[in-house]
C-alpha cells in the first residue's frame, strides 16, 4: 500500500485568505478573505455561545461571500457586513455541522447539524481513530500474527470508502483500512488483509483475510531529498529583474495590469479564487468573470486491486487550507515575483498563516504578434499558487494575456503513488505483447499505477453584465455536396444554443473543433456582433469508471467536460459538499437533474479538465512538471485585436 497515503492523513492542518494590509477602510471590500482576527472572532463567538466544544473539528472556516447583488452594488466606503461560513464535525457526537456567523453584528445567524453527512479536511482525525480501533481488535492482531509479523511493525492506511459499500447505517463514518510495513530501508504491502472500520461506532465491522504474497520494496530507489546530488555545475544565471518596477499594482486584494482588473481571494477548500475579473477600456470597466475557481480535484486510480484508491483532493484535504504549500523563491517562482501570504484556518479553528502562498509576476511570453519586420513582444501576468496533497504537488496558475485571453493552467508534479510488486524487471516483450497494463514498473519491486486527475473549474461568467448570458456550442464540419459544396472542400462552423442544463452536458470533440461561447446578446461590438468569451479546450481526458460502478456515481462531474447551471450562490462544489463517503448530498449531477433553464440566465459554466496519467519511467522518483489547461478567449468582446496598441519593446534606459 502506498506510503504516501499515510502522509495524506497525517499532514498537520495548516490553514488561507490573504493577510490584509494594515487596515485601510478605503481598500476594504466585501470579497476580502477572512483575516486572522475575523477567524479568531468567529471561533470565540461560537465558544461563548457554547455552539462548539473542544471536540469540534473545522473542515471549513472561510468567508461567506455576500450576495452577488451586494457585491456588484458595492462602492468604496460602503458599510460591509462580514460573515463567516463554517463546516465542521463534532468528533464526540460524530455529526456534521454547518453554520453562519455574522461578524459585523456578532451573532450566529444559522447553525444546524447535518445527519449522515461526512465532511472531509478533518486533519488527522480519521487516521488517529482508525489506529486506535484497529490495533485493539483481536481478529486483526490474530491476522497479523498468522503472517508471523509483529503488530507493532505494521502501519495502517485508512482509505475513504467512496461509495464502495452497498449500504451502511446512516450517520456512520467508515474507512477501509489497509496495512503495510514501513521499515527504515524498505516497505511492503500486506496483500489480502483489509478491515472495514466504523469510526462512529468505533468498531471493526469486518476483516477480510485472504492469502497473499508479501513483497518488499527497497527505499533505495525512492525519492529522498537528502540523497539528491547536484552533479551538474550550477547554471550561469538568467536575471529576471524589473529595475523600473512592475507594471502591475496591488491595492488590498485588487490587482490591475494592462487593462485587467481582478481581486484575489482564497477558499479554504478550493484554494486560489479570482473575483470580479474585468477589462478596462477607457473609463469603462467591462465584467467578464464574476468568480473563477477550482471546485474539485478528483483522482481515480485504475488498478482493479486498489478499489479504494481514489481521492477528492479539494473536498477532502482543503487545497486552500491544510494543503496550501508555500512557494519557494527563485525555484517555484522567478526573481521578480511579488509574494503574498495567506491566512487560513487549522482543523482546530485557529488562524494559520501560509507564507509565500500566492505569487504575482510578469513574464516574457515570446512573440505577441508579428508581420514581416513589425513585431511586438508579449508579456503575461501570472497569479500562481501550489498545493501539496500527500504524494502529489499541484500548481494552479491564472495567466493574463495582453489580447484579452485568460489562461488557466494546472501543473502536476510530486511523487507518483506506488505499490510493491514481485517483479524486479520488465521484459522487452511486455511492450509488444498486447498485454493490458494497469501500471508501470518504475524500480525493482515498485509499480506506479495508472490513474487520472480531473480538475473541475467553476466559472461564473458575467460577460458585460451579470444577467442574460447565453451558452452556445461551436462545431465545425464539412458541408455536404448537396448544400452548395460541389467540389467537397468547404466546411462551416455551426453555433447551437443550449437552453437547459442537460443540453449543456458536453464532451470535448477535436474533429469538430468544438468549443463553447458565453454570449451577451444585449451588448454588440462595432460590427454588430454580440459580446462573447469562448472557452477553448486544450488537451483533456475521459474517466474510465464503468457506467453503474460506484465510482462513476461519486465522480459524476467527470462524466462531462462541460456543464452549465443557472447561478446559485451555494452551488460551489462539482462533486458535492460532502465527498468523504462517496454519498454526496449535492453536486453537479444532483443539481442538474432538475434540468433548469440556462437560456439568457446568469450562467455558470463548469469545465472538467482531465489528465490520464500513464506513468513513464522518466517520472521516477519525482515527476517533472506536466502542464494542462484551457483558455477563456474574447470572441466578439472587442472590435479588433486589443493588443494592437502594445508598443514596440525598446532597449532599457541604461543601455541606450
Ligand atoms: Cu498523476
Amino acid at each position: 500500500m502506498a506510503r504516501a497515503t499515510a502522509i495524506l492523513f497525517t499532514i498537520l492542518a495548516v490553514g488561507a485568505a490573504f493577510a490584509q494590509e494594515p487596515a485601510k477602510v478605503s481598500t476594504a471590500h466585501p470579497l476580502d478573505p477572512l483575516s486572522q482576527d475575523e477567524i479568531r472572532a468567529t471561533v470565540k463567538l461560537l465558544k461563548d455561545e457554547k455552539r462548539i466544544t473542544g471536540h469540534t473539528i473545522f473542515s471549513y472556516l472561510g468567508l461567506l461571500e455576500p450576495p452577488k447583488e451586494t457585491v456588484l452594488a458595492f462602492k468604496r466606503g460602503d458599510t460591509i457586513i462580514r460573515r463567516a461560513k463554517i463546516v465542521g464535525y463534532d468528533g464526540r457526537e460524530r455529526i456534521a455541522l454547518e453554520g453562519v456567523v455574522n461578524l459585523t453584528e456578532k451573532k450566529v445567524e444559522s447553525w444546524q447539524f447535518i445527519k449522515g453527512a461526512q465532511p472531509g479536511n478533518l486533519g488527522g482525525l480519521d487516521f488517529k481513530l482508525t489506529e486506535r480501533i484497529v490495533r485493539t481488535d483481536p481478529r486483526w492482531i490474530a491476522a497479523i500474527k498468522k503472517r508471523k509479523l509483529d503488530p507493532v511493525d505494521v502501519v495502517i492506511y485508512p482509505m475513504p470508502v467512496r461509495g464502495y459499500l452497498d449500504r451502511k447505517p446512516e450517520g456512520s463514518r467508515y474507512v477501509l483500512a489497509m496495512f503495510g510495513l514501513d521499515e527504515p530501508d524498505e516497505s511492503a504491502d500486506i496483500p489480502g488483509l483489509m478491515a472495514l472500520v466504523d469510526l462512529t461506532k468505533r468498531t471493526v465491522e469486518w476483516i477480510r483475510d485472504e492469502p497473499g504474497l508479501m513483497t518488499r520494496a527497497s527505499y533505495e530507489h525512492m525519492f529522498d531529498p537528502e540523497k539528491i546530488e547536484a552533479k551538474r555545475p550550477a547554471l550561469k544565471p538568467i536575471r529576471i529583474t524589473q529595475p523600473e518596477g512592475t507594471n502591475f499594482e496591488i491595492e488590498g486584494q485588487l490587482v490591475r495590469w494592462q487593462g485587467w482588473e481582478f481581486r484575489i481571494g482564497n477558499d479554504p477548500r478550493t484554494g486560489l479564487v479570482l473575483h470580479s475579473v474585468a477589462y478596462r477600456a477607457g473609463d469603462k470597466l467591462r465584467s467578464i468573470l464574476y468568480r473563477g475557481s477550482l471546485s474539485e480535484l478528483y483522482v481515480p486510480y485504475g488498478d482493479p486491486d486498489w478499489f479504494m484508491m481514489h481521492w477528492f483532493d479539494a473536498g477532502e484535504f482543503g487545497l486552500g487550507s491544510q494543503s496550501h504549500s508555500p512557494l519557494k523563491p527563485l525555484n517555484d517562482v522567478p526573481e521578480n515575483a511579488t509574494l503574498l501570504q495567506a491566512v487560513t484556518h487549522g482543523s482546530d479553528g485557529r488562524p494559520r498563516t501560509v507564507p509565500n502562498a500566492i505569487a504575482i509576476y510578469e513574464r516574457d511570453a515570446g512573440i505577441l504578434w508579428r508581420h514581416g519586420g513589425e513585431s511586438r513582444r508579449a508579456r503575461q501576468l501570472v497569479v500562481q499558487s501550489m498545493f501539496t496533497v500527500g504524494n502529489y504537488d499541484y500548481g494552479l496558475n491564472w495567466i493574463f494575456h495582453q489580447d484579452g485571453v485568460i489562461e488557466v493552467e494546472v501543473e502536476l508534479t510530486g511523487l507518483m503513488i506506488w505499490k510493491a510488486v514481485p517483479r524486479i524487471k520488465d521484459s522487452a516483450s511486455s511492450h509488444v505483447s498486447g498485454r493490458p497494463s494497469t501500471g508501470l514498473l518504475v524500480a525493482p519491486n515498485v509499480e506506479a499505477p495508472n490513474h487520472q486527475h480531473f480538475f473541475s473549474f467553476r466559472l461564473d461568467m458575467d460577460v458585460d453584465g451579470q444577467v442574460k448570458n447565453a451558452l452556445y456550442e461551436m462545431n465545425t464540419a464539412a458541408i455536404p455536396n448537396k448544400d452548395g459544396n460541389p467540389l467537397g472542400h468547404g466546411f462551416a462552423m455551426t453555433e447551437t444554443l443550449f437552453k437547459t442544463e442537460k443540453q449543456a452536458q458536453r464532451q470535448v470533440n477535436a474533429p469538430t473543433a468544438r468549443s463553447w461561447k458565453i454570449v451577451n446578446p444585449s451588448v454588440l461590438n462595432e460590427l454588430g456582433q454580440p459580446s462573447a468569451y469562448m472557452l477553448m479546450p486544450m488537451g483533456n481526458a475521459a474517466p474510465y469508471a464503468l457506467p453503474g460502478s460506484y465510482l462513476a456515481g461519486v465522480g459524476a462531474f467527470a462524466n462531462h467536460h462541460l456543464w452549465a447551471t443557472p447561478y446559485r450562490p451555494n452551488e460551489l462544489y462539482a462533486a458535492g459538499t460532502y465527498v468523504f463517503d462517496g454519498e454526496p448530498t449535492d453536486g453537479l449531477a444532483k443539481w442538474t437533474a432538475a434540468n433548469r433553464s440556462i437560456e439568457f440566465e446568469d450562467v455558470v459554466i463548469w469545465y472538467t479538465l482531465g489528465v490520464t496519467h500513464l506513468p513513464r519511467i522518466e517520472e521516477w522518483p519525482v515527476m517533472t512538471v506536466h502542464k494542462a489547461g484551457f483558455k477563456l478567449m474574447p470572441a466578439g468582446f472587442f472590435s479588433r485585436n486589443p493588443a494592437l496598441d502594445v508598443p514596440e519593446t525598446e532597449p532599457p534606459m541604461k543601455d541606450k
